[in-house]
């Protein structure tokens, strides 16, 4: 039975779209299903499980979203498409699934968001929050959708919030919110990095705690309105972790006192210690003690396809960090990997998202490196980084394996962080990476 007549607009019938129509039907309100391909996914399996909901294909249209009593919107369309701005302006309420898990969460959220380490840090205080023995739920823009978590015996919700989930968010109300880094991304959907880094600042509305990084003033809130900001990375001192040496070595620290050696981290490079110790801080402000975040911490080994330690071939590492999808990332990658004088062989390319690639060149010319080309945008890249470092290419991802093999010394490093989409030549990241291992795995080293 329906309890009212009033119709929500549900757009998109991705994972997102399916969650919220679930979820409407649970709370028995009545819903339509409109999604702007013309064929979008999951159609068979919508009119299987929704029966007698209307489902609209195509071009959105603005008298049928002025019939509903609210919108609400998968991330991947921008509320910005001309027909849902109308019906906004008309004063329908535009909202997406976020908004509505905010609305019957009981318990606190972690929300995280940033240009990159979103899933490495999400997960890395989740696997704390368990350790800590919490009922904890982990999803968002990471792996399950978020109504799908909601669950009123679960006592800690940590979230991976996109700048597109957070677009539709009016009052997030987190327990603890961070913005982890901000560079550029997704200038596909955004008219520029101010309205990409506004979206992002809508994750701190609300928030009880909030974590920046000391490093990076583009994650800290221009209004703190009474919030004091928790800092992370760089040298340690009152009010942050940060890093300090004891006796000899460097050690992970809250307000000064050395909580873990960063030798203990499993998780590779430079980037990975920040990583950690956002989720310290993080975990901290959440409640989670201190005892049990070290010990996830000193057994997590990272996510696959982030600076993933692959194998050793002729005494040359391999790394697998085919997430490294924009600039930024891969920025993060060689420097946190670097390890002059030795050299670093660097795989980069794929599809560019009209990115400035010249951004790499310094960091490629600091140190003492190689990169080899892949994938439709190697001439932009290559035009972008010519002087700075030594220039090879590669037809496959077998054949720029085999040359960096037979341009690396024993001590080398060879890092798979193409700074690009996939698209050109794999279907996704993940079979960038797959392939990558299965490349190295085959070679044969004498
Ligand atoms: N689309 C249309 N018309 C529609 C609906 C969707 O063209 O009416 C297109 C979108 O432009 C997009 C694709 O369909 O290209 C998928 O969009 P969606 O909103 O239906 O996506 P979902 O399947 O619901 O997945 C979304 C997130 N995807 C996006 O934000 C694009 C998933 O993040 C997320 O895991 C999932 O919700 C659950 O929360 C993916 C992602 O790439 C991993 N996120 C981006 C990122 O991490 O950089 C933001
Ligand atoms: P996201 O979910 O934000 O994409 P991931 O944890 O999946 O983040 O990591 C994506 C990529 O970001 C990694 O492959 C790595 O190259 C890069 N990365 C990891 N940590 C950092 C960091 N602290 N700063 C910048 N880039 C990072």
């Amino acid at each position: 039975m329906i309890a009212t007549s009033k119709v929500k607009a549900v757009i998109g019938t991705g994972i997102t779209g399916l969650s919220v129509a679930r979820f409407l039907v649970a709370k028995k309100q009545a819903f339509m299903l409109l999604d702007t391909r013309t064929n979008p996914p999951n159609l068979e399996r919508v009119q299987q499980e929704f029966p007698g909901v209307t489902v609209e294909c195509g071009e959105l249209d603005f008298q049928t979203l002025l019939a509903c009593d609210e919108i609400i919107v998968s991330p991947g369309v921008a509320v910005a498409t001309p027909a849902i701005e109308q019906a906004k302006n008309a004063g329908i309420p535009v909202v997406g699934d976020i908004e509505l898990f905010v609305r019957y969460a009981k318990a606190p959220i972690v929300a995280i968001t940033g240009s990159n380490a979103k899933s490495t840090v999400t997960t890395l205080v989740g696997e704390m929050a368990k350790a800590a023995g919490i009922k904890v739920a982990v999803g968002g823009n990471l792996g399950t959708p978020a109504l799908e978590l909601l669950d009123d015996s679960i006592e800690l919700y940590v979230m991976e919030l996109s700048s597109f989930q957070l677009e539709t968010v009016t009052k997030l109300n987190a327990k603890v919110a961070t913005i982890l880094n901000i560079s550029a991304d997704h200038l596909d959907r955004y008219e520029n990095m101010r309205a990409y880094i506004l979206a992002k600042l809508r994750v701190y509305f609300g928030a009880e705690h909030i974590v920046v990084n000391r490093k990076d003033v583009l994650t800290h809130p221009p209004l703190a309105a009474g919030v004091k900001p928790i800092y992370f990375g760089g040298n340690a001192d009152f009010g942050s972790f940060g890093l300090m040496e004891e006796n000899g070595e460097e050690y992970l620290a809250k307000n000064l006192t050395p909580l873990m050696p960063s030798r203990e981290l499993k998780i590779c490079g430079r980037h990975n210690v920040d990583n950690a110790l956002a989720a310290l801080a993080l975990g901290d402000a959440a409640g989670i003690p201190m005892e049990p975040m070290l010990t996830a911490l000193k057994s997590f080994k990272g996510l696959k396809h982030r600076c993933e330690f692959v194998a050793t071939k002729n005494g040359v590492e391999f790394y697998n960090d085919s997430k490294g999808t924009n600039i930024g990332s891969t920025l993060a990658a060689i420097q946190g990997l670097a390890r002059d004088p030795q050299q670093l062989i660097v795989i980069l390319g794929g599809e560019g998202k009209g990115q400035d690639f010249t951004e790499l060149a310094p960091a490629l010319n600091a140190i003492n490196s190689q990169v080899i080309l892949i994938g439709r945008d190697a001439p932009v890249i290559e035009q972008a980084v010519t002087g700075a470092t030594k220039i090879n290419h590669a037809s496959s991802m077998q054949d720029a394996v085999n040359k960096s093999l037979e341009l690396a010394n024993p001590g080398d490093a060879v890092l798979l962080s193409p700074a690009c989409a996939s698209f050109d030549m794999f279907k996704n990241y993940e079979d960038r990476g797959e392939k990558f291992r299965a490349a190295v795995q085959e070679l044969n080293a004498s």
